[in-house]
């Protein structure tokens, strides 16, 4: 659904009950900041989806997890591959109403991502998702080129597969798997639009394109030819990038590496709970204040692209942690990460400790599901 401010949409709008919250609906429409995408080319489906993510983002929060549909956990062991399984719906009776996939491993052709999810079932998962009304986002822990090591390798790389490297060819045969791989993913006709959200959490040193392991004017370099590969070269046109860092403390840190208007379309960035919830909330806060200001200024869409406390210690987190940080801001998703195994998962599975909390969190007005979200229709 887009948000037009016409008197039939208020109507429909108050029709859909407790879809949106009162403060929500008040606000519906005004001061929308509703731009296109950075592509010139982006297709229908994925201007539309952009201009309902600005506009939801006034009222709403969506909520997404990381590899949802393909494994989970039921009593601490492990599921994988179950047909219509997830343990967002397990606790809550919906769906997230994101979905977020890695493509790491890709770029080696290998038929399973770096976490041996099959990419043919990720192409389903991803075509369920939108079919249902939901929002894919793809991230891409890839190999580094120059060794094949893994992107966690953090040899010196990046000035060696831009054009002119020794690596570049390389670079080259990895993107185009991905071209290939994204090209592919469609829903009958219609090109699936992915939320892109490459080279991820640079602030931090622990990936090859990380701050500490290439320069300002590499990484921007990298991030602006792998664009333009994909748009230009490729003709991949249903993408909306995601700048996301890791760790900043002002807007100059988070800005330092920003690859420009033309290159972006979301903002954020990542955020992990380490057991002190004061402490988390409080950088939190911080961070998403700076993050609601800069993505204004460039009419960007703000979100907050990973979050999580491993294990889930705390049984009050989603209510009394992140809920309260989420309600301030203007956000358009946040995504919790995956339930790989019993003593690394970021979302609740049935009786787990804060599952009656997550039932809460998924009342709340301002979180939306899937259930809430697929009447919205985002791609309309
Ligand atoms: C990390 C961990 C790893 C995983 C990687 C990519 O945070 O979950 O186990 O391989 O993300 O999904």
């Amino acid at each position: 659904m887009r948000f037009r401010p016409s008197c039939l949409l208020t109507v429909l709008l108050l029709g859909l009950g407790g879809a949106l919250g009162a403060s929500a609906q008040a606000q519906v429409g005004a001061g929308a900041d509703d731009g296109r995408p950075s592509d010139p080319k982006a297709r229908p489906k994925t201007v539309r989806l952009y201009r309902n993510l600005h506009r939801l983002a006034h009222t709403n929060v969506l909520f997404g997890h990381q590899d949802d549909l393909a494994y989970g956990l039921d009593n601490g062991r492990r599921w994988v591959g179950e047909a219509n399984r997830s343990d967002v719906k397990s606790v809550t009776g919906a769906y997230p109403a994101v979905y977020g996939w890695d493509l790491g491993h890709l770029e080696l052709d290998s038929a399973r991502n770096l976490d041996a999810v099959p990419f043919a079932k990720i192409r389903q998962y991803a075509r369920q998702a939108y079919r249902r009304g939901g929002l894919n986002t793809m991230s891409w822990h890839l190999r580094n080129p120059t060794n094949g090591k893994s992107a966690w390798d953090t040899t010196n790389t990046v000035s060696k597969i831009l054009p002119g490297g020794l690596y570049h060819a390389q670079y080259l045969v990895y993107l185009d798997r991905l071209a290939d791989y994204l090209g592919h993913l469609n829903s009958g006709f219609a090109k699936i639009p992915v939320v892109f959200r490459p080279f991820h959490e640079h602030t931090g040193s622990w990936f090859w394109w990380g701050q500490k392991n290439c320069t300002t004017a590499e990484y921007v370099a990298l991030w602006r030819f792998t664009v333009d590969y994909l748009r230009n070269t490729r003709k991949v046109h249903h993408l909306l990038l995601a700048y996301s860092a890791a760790d900043f403390d002002s807007k100059e840190q988070y800005l330092e590496r920003y690859p420009g208007d033309d290159y972006v379309d979301m903002m954020g960035f990542d955020a992990y709970c380490f057991g002190d919830v004061g402490k988390f909330r409080q950088d939190l806060d911080r961070r998403l204040a700076l993050l609601q200001l800069i993505a204004a200024e460039h009419h960007k869409v703000a979100a907050l692209t990973e979050t999580g406390y491993e294990k889930l210690p705390a049984p009050t987190w989603w209510t009394q942690t992140l809920l309260p940080a989420l309600s301030n801001y203007r956000l358009a998703y946040v995504l919790v990460w995956r339930n790989g195994r019993p003593d690394h998962y970021y979302a609740p599975f049935p009786g787990q400790a804060s599952a009656d909390d997550f039932k809460q969190f998924y009342r709340a007005p301002r979180v939306l599901f899937q259930d809430r979200l697929s009447p919205m229709n985002i791609y309309r």
